[in-house]
């Protein structure tokens, strides 16, 4: 078959960024259409995300790709797909939007909600149920938090509320469906009984669909707008680290991903859940992924803590700052706890990691290039342990660990990663949650045939990767 040319608006904690794809045998193209910065907004009531500014830009980026496409061998797009990050999402009456969304990162809503659920439904039950590690700001726990949803009459995760306003379909995509804690994790739908127990109107939620599902086409207005009447939006694993993950260029069973952008999400793909109590202790989640598979990972730190570093300090120069870094000895920096929640919400991180180092009586990094190596220090090892973890609650081997996404060009962190795990790191694709996106369209419009497999020889196939080999003095015992 031809290649076909698609959009992907793929939206991230940090940024947003609409690509064109073409994607075929032997083709897996991305040029990107737009991108544009994804600055939450504070008000008195908590921090929102700024969906209408999100939406605006997902549209002139839309309208990009139309022209761009117009230029490849299809013509033509196919059709659009959208994801974006896990857990928040509207709320509305009649078809409004009831408020701008709010952010996971808003520090007043992660309190109140866990105990109200735990109060009716126990954690090991609820992880009996679910699957998914403990977030205080999972779905679940936002809703219980918040009697807003009274006033509603619908639920849409991001993903789904703007494939809403472009089509005027409402669904849930199954994979982002899979972090709201109200799936079951054994059959993958809506678990009833639970939403009953914790009072959530069955009606505020819609039906499923899959990754490779049509959801439904532009409506005339939006066709138009974007020089593309009548255009079709199809689900593709909208829950970002889903379509990451189909980006993985595994190469055989033996590897494990760390998909990392705000967040370091690390795990292995399976397709059984290990749903033991030491699973739950541990913080294992079980997400859905496309065509059924699991995701066992838990999430952590990622490049939030240097990101929100750089914006404390007002500078923007990481490449300086890295080769800086890469001079200072690992043992002349601490080794902090990233996974503390005082890292979390946005603010003053190096103020944060010198009062974790104060409190744990270790000496704090003193300049910006022992800061940023006591981060990446930090990171990799919080990696290393996860993955550790990983293998010993599945029983799974791992002999490579693949690191894709924005952080994977940050060849320091790569190579400690590398170091403390003591295995090689494949790093790349960067876009991987993009081409994972632009590869589900792909499948659906013909372009090419068969599973994930397929997916990632096409992403082998046609992608650079870089290779670290550890330095196995350095690796953590
Ligand atoms: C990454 C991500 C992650 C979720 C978090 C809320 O962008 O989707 O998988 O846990 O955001």
């Amino acid at each position: 078959p031809p290649p076909v040319s698609v959009a992907a608006i793929d939206l991230g904690a940090s940024s947003g960024r609409v690509m064109l794809g073409e994607v075929g045998p032997g083709v897996l193209r991305l040029t990107a259409a737009a991108r544009f910065g994804n600055d939450p907004v504070r008000t008195p009531d908590g921090l929102h995300w700024n969906l209408l500014e999100l939406y605006r830009q997902s549209l002139a980026g839309l309208g990009a790709a139309v022209r761009l496409a117009a230029e490849t061998p299809a013509g033509r797009l196919a059709s659009v797909g959208i994801d974006s990050w896990a857990v928040d999402h509207g709320l509305l009456r009649d078809g409004r939007l009831l408020g701008q969304p709010f952010h996971y990162r808003d520090e007043a809503r992660g309190e109140a909600g866990p105990a109200i659920v735990h109060d009716v439904v126990a954690a090991d039950e609820l992880y009996a149920r679910n699957g998914l590690q403990f977030l205080p700001f999972n779905t679940v726990f936002q809703l219980a938090a918040d009697p807003w949803h009274r006033d509603a009459d619908r639920l849409l995760l991001v993903p789904d509320l703007l494939a809403y306003w472009l089509t005027g379909v409402e669904r849930t995509e199954r994979t982002n469906a899979s972090t709201t804690g109200l799936l079951d994790v054994r059959t993958r739908a809506w678990d009833d009984e639970l939403l009953a127990r914790l009072g959530f109107a069955r009606s505020l939620f819609t039906d499923l669909a899959d990754p490779g599902d049509l959801v439904g086409s532009l409506l005339p207005r939006v066709g138009e707008a974007v020089g593309a009447p009548g255009l079709p939006v199809v689900a593709v694993g909208s829950h970002d680290t889903a379509s990451a993950v189909v980006g993985v260029p595994f190469e055989r069973p033996e590897s494990a991903y760390i998909s990392l952008g705000t967040w370091g999400l690390v795990g292995l793909e399976l397709d059984k859940p290990v749903l033991t109590e030491e699973s739950r202790l541990a913080n294992f989640t079980h997400e859905g992924g496309v065509d059924g598979t699991i995701r066992f990972l838990t999430n952590v730190m990622g490049t939030w803590l240097l990101s929100e570093t750089l914006r404390t300090w007002g500078r923007d120069d990481l490449t300086a700052l890295l080769a800086a870094a890469a001079d200072v000895p690992a043992d002349a920096v601490p080794v902090v706890d990233v996974q503390d929640p005082r890292f979390v919400p946005p603010g003053d991180m190096p103020a944060r990691i010198a009062a974790w180092c104060a409190e744990h009586d270790v000496a704090p990094p003193t300049d910006a290039a022992t800061t940023v190596r006591c981060i990446l220090e930090s990171l990799a090892v919080a990696y290393a342990d996860a993955l550790a973890t990983a293998t010993r609650l599945s029983g799974r081997t791992v002999e490579v660990v693949h690191v894709v996404g924005g952080g994977s060009q940050n060849e320091l962190l790569c190579q400690l990663v590398a170091d403390r795990t003591g295995l090689p790191v494949v790093a790349g694709p960067v876009e991987a949650t993009a081409l994972g996106n632009v590869l589900v369209q792909g499948r659906t419009a013909g372009a090419i045939t068969g599973g994930l497999d397929a997916m990632r020889a096409l992403v082998r196939a046609t992608h650079d990767l870089r290779r670290h080999e550890p330095d196995r003095r350095r690796e953590t015992p």
